[in-house]
């Protein structure tokens, strides 16, 4: 499937539903061997973020990328770039995504074109209605519940934020991130987000494969509740 059928909004929300993100600095070993046993486990789409201590830079970030990119398109999981565009666009990446502190949405965007998948993270509503207007293809909505992973990010929404959203009307394909797991996945979703991403929770598992199935069960439960309880 091409990256403009992915950014069909029902496919979409279906391709959020455990979002693996990950750089070499949050594995316990070969990132080449945790994308492989988390893919195996189920993860739907995969995001490419090589920032922190000890993040990768020049050739090695590009070798590394372009070998995750590889294995993502050889499995069908769409392969998203954090941040750098110009990387995105090297490695023909199938979107990007992007927050409050990088380049502006309208002009990645434009730069991206219309057939790659743009998301951008929103903390509150005000964030969430100015990158639908710029383009936004879906919204990374959290920091959900606290979370180690992120040196400078802002204190814990809650589901809350999730909520809100969507009691405001904002019907954009959601992933909740920051501090998730498989014991508050289920909620995440009844909250409104159509998906949960996360790091930890499979980088640092003992089992990348088994950890990605039980979020993948918790996301897949709570989306079956919401729908019987008839919450949006
Ligand atoms: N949501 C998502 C996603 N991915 C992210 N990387 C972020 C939020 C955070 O720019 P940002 O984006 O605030 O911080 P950083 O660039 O350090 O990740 F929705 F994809 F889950
Ligand atoms: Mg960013």
């Amino acid at each position: 499937m091409s990256a403009s059928q992915w950014r069909q909004e029902e496919k979409l929300r279906q391709l959020l539903s455990v979002y693996l993100i990950m750089g070499s600095n949050n594995c316990l070993r070969s990132p080449m061997d945790v994308l492989e046993a988390a893919i195996q486990g189920g993860i739907t789409m995969f995001q490419y973020r090589e920032k922190g201590s000890g993040a990768l830079v020049g050739n090695e970030r590009f070798a590394l990328a372009s070998q995750l990119r590889d294995k993502c398109r050889e499995c069908g999981v769409p392969f998203i770039v954090n941040d750098d565009i110009s990387l995105a666009l090297a490695l023909d990446a199938d979107g990007v995504h992007i927050g409050q502190e990088d380049e502006h949405a309208a002009e990645v965007r434009r730069r991206i074109g219309a057939g790659r998948i743009l998301g951008v993270s929103a903390y509150d509503l005000p964030e969430a209605e100015a990158a639908i207007r710029n383009g936004a293809d879906y919204l990374g909505v959290g920091p959900l519940f606290s979370t180690q992973t992120k040196e400078d990010a802002k204190a814990a929404s809650g589901l809350g934020a999730v909520a809100l959203m969507r009691q405001q009307g904002i019907r954009m394909p959601i992933v909740g991130i920051g501090g998730i797991t498989s014991a508050n996945a289920g909620q995440v979703v009844r909250a409104g987000a159509d998906g949960v991403s996360v790091i930890t929770a499979i980088t640092h598992a003992s089992e990348e494969r088994s950890a990605t199935e039980a979020l993948r069960n918790a996301v897949e439960r709570g989306l079956r509740l919401r729908t019987e309880g008839g919450v949006s």
